[in-house]
């Protein structure tokens, strides 16, 4: 089992390459002299929702990823994609009988890759009995590959990572999302959420726009904290991993175990963790 999870790790960052030729092909057909076409950038890319948009390109690269999936695995695995995703919350749940899953964001980051902000990646994770085995976070445009692998440690293309050893929250950089929920309620949660970052004297706020490189970001030492209710499987499973084989931690927002379906991350280094975790209250 031990030499299949190697192997698979090795296809996962192989997988992640081809991947990021997609997005990066995309990403620079046109540049520098992208601007937004009159009417906003929905016009020119598919709509699924205007604060939520999905591209042709996430689409093809959702689609390589099944197929290499398929081609090497055959039916027995199964792929919890972002674009294929039926909406329903019991699709996210990855039971502990299940067969190997294979958590794929295509573009996290979607957002950042419409308006040319390079801060995009492909994000795969390796699920079996329940838990996040592997994962890859690959941004193309910065050629930034992070990998980890339970027990045998987090990478920054190919260089060993470690979460960060700042201790208090005044010295911390904290990142969160806005995420892409407009209602009223959502949006108090997320203004609160910030309002309480503010209020514990943080030194500095930050969004990369991406759940994926956020958490990469906690576990190379960037971001001493990430916090935010929203994202699914897909954004959070491969981070996971990273940050934990990184020294880090990883809960939910109010402080109580994380769960992989929980729709939510506070990721932080082992001390402001250990911290966060009593004052969860603060990031409820
Ligand atoms: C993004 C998430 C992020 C969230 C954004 C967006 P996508 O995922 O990673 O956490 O705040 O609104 O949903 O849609 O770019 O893959």
């Amino acid at each position: 089992l031990e030499s299949e999870l190697d192997q698979a790790l090795v296809f996962a960052e192989a997988l992640a390459r081809e991947c990021g030729e997609l997005i990066r092909q995309a990403f620079f057909k046109d540049w520098p002299f992208r601007t937004a076409p009159v009417g906003g950038y929905h016009t020119a890319y598919d709509v699924k929702k205007r604060t939520d948009p999905v591209t042709e390109t996430d689409r093809a690269v959702e689609e390589l990823c099944r197929r290499r999936i398929l081609e090497r695995y055959g039916t027995g695995h199964r792929v919890l994609g972002e674009e294929g995703f039926d909406g329903r919350p019991e699709s996210l749940q990855v039971k502990d009988l299940d067969p190997p899953t294979w958590a794929i964001d295509p573009i996290d980051g979607t957002a950042n890759f419409v308006h040319h902000i390079p801060l995009c990646a492909v994000s795969i994770a390796l699920i079996t009995e329940g838990q996040a085995r592997l994962g890859v976070v690959y941004n193309p445009i910065m050629e930034e590959m992070f990998v980890a692998r339970r027990s045998r440690g987090a990478f920054l293309n190919g260089k060993p990572i470690f979460c960060s050893g700042v201790s208090e929250l005044p010295d911390a950089c904290i990142a969160t999302e806005y995420g892409s929920d407009r209602s009223a309620s959502k949006v108090a949660m997320m203004l609160e959420m910030v309002r309480s970052i503010l209020e514990n004297g943080t030194q500095a706020v930050r969004s990369t726009g991406s759940a994926a490189l956020n958490m990469a970001f906690v576990a190379c030492g960037r971001f001493d904290v990430v916090t935010e209710w929203g994202p699914y499987t897909w954004d959070l499973a491969a981070g996971q991993v990273l940050v934990e084989e990184a020294g880090g931690v990883c809960l939910l927002p109010n402080g109580a175990q994380f769960i992989l379906d929980g729709r939510g991350i506070l990721a932080a280094n082992r001390y402001l963790a250990e911290k966060l975790r009593f004052q969860a209250y603060a990031f409820a």
